[in-house]
């Protein structure tokens, strides 16, 4: 059997850890170091560690390291929604799952914890907000994240949450952190103190009936001002707009302007909170089997 069914089949705590952070997030080698320690988080929490991807057109729920190394170095990934999903699995092609085709993935395996760095969301370029929404808004899994990426219209993304029925708790925090910061001006409708408190959130979700996803938004140890974030994405924004930069290529370009325009710091940010949400999402998912 292999390793991640026979885990989940002994009731053992499994994390499931998206992928386009490796194919389309950060550069390398650094993509392949941050996968090996958020790897490593899951593990030191006590729960087995379960990347997904598609590789050659098979969906993988954990990787091996020989995989890893090849999902991090191929040059042609893809980066799969669920819109493009079945097309790139048919097709036989490489690619990194986002936030909504990681939560279908590790749900249909029946892994209930996921851990990312920064959700998707609505963008300030209109008509764009990411399938991540309404993929949460109908899989019943528990996501640890730093709240959505920077990058977004953070209130309208909040505001969407709400309308879509998802359920939002800030580990330790009354307000939204806002992925390379900490904290944003934003209030929080709950929170939580510890991994068990999110643990009784996620049953208690799931005694209800709902089929929405319960995010855990987890504040970055040391993050970046959230003003001067804010001012750089206003201006990778408008470059973004100017170029006509759009679609499934516009989360990778906004992220990468701030890793220029922050001279590495948002990478660095970046680095250590999907660490963090890794760890966090080993001891959850520790709490829920126990
Ligand atoms: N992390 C990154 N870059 C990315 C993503 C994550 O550093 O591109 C992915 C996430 O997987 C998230 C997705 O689910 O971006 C959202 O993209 P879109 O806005 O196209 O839905
Ligand atoms: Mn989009």
């Amino acid at each position: 059997m292999p390793p991640i069914r026979q885990a989940l089949s002994q009731g053992a705590p499994v994390v499931a850890l998206e992928s386009t952070v490796i194919t389309h997030g950060l550069a390398r080698p650094e993509n392949l170091e941050v996968a090996r320690a958020m790897v490593g988080a899951v593990e030191e929490a006590g729960a087995v560690p379960a990347v997904i991807a598609v590789i050659e057109g098979e969906v993988r729920v954990g990787l091996s390291e020989e995989d890893l190394e090849a999902l991090a170095s191929a040059p042609e990934a893809e980066k799969a929604s669920l819109w493009n999903l079945a097309a790139l699995v048919a097709g036989k092609k490489t690619a990194g799952t986002t936030v909504a085709a990681t939560a279908h993935l590790a749900h249909r395996a029946g892994i209930p914890v996921f851990a990312t760095g920064g959700i998707g969301g609505v963008h300030y370029s209109p008509f764009d907000e990411s399938a991540d929404l309404v993929a949460l808004s109908k899989t019943p899994i528990l996501v640890v994240s730093s709240g959505m990426k920077s990058i977004l219209d953070l209130e309208a993304t909040l505001e969407r949450l709400e309308t879509l029925g998802v359920a939002v708790l800030g580990y330790r925090s009354d307000r939204l952190p806002a992925f390379h910061s900490q904290e944003s001006p934003y209030p929080l409708p709950a929170r939580v103190e510890s991994p068990k408190e999110a643990a009784q959130v996620f049953r208690a979700q799931r005694a209800l009936g709902l089929s929405s996803a319960v995010l855990v938004f987890n504040p970055v140890s040391e993050g970046l001002p959230f003003e001067e974030v804010q001012a750089w994405v206003r201006e990778a924004n408008r470059e973004a707009a100017e170029r006509g930069i759009q679609g499934k290529a516009l989360t990778p370009y906004l992220l990468r302007r701030l890793a220029e325009r922050s001279g590495g710091a948002s990478d660095r940010v970046n680095r250590r909170l999907l660490v963090e949400n890794a760890r966090l999402a080993g001891e959850i998912a520790r709490a829920l089997a126990s």
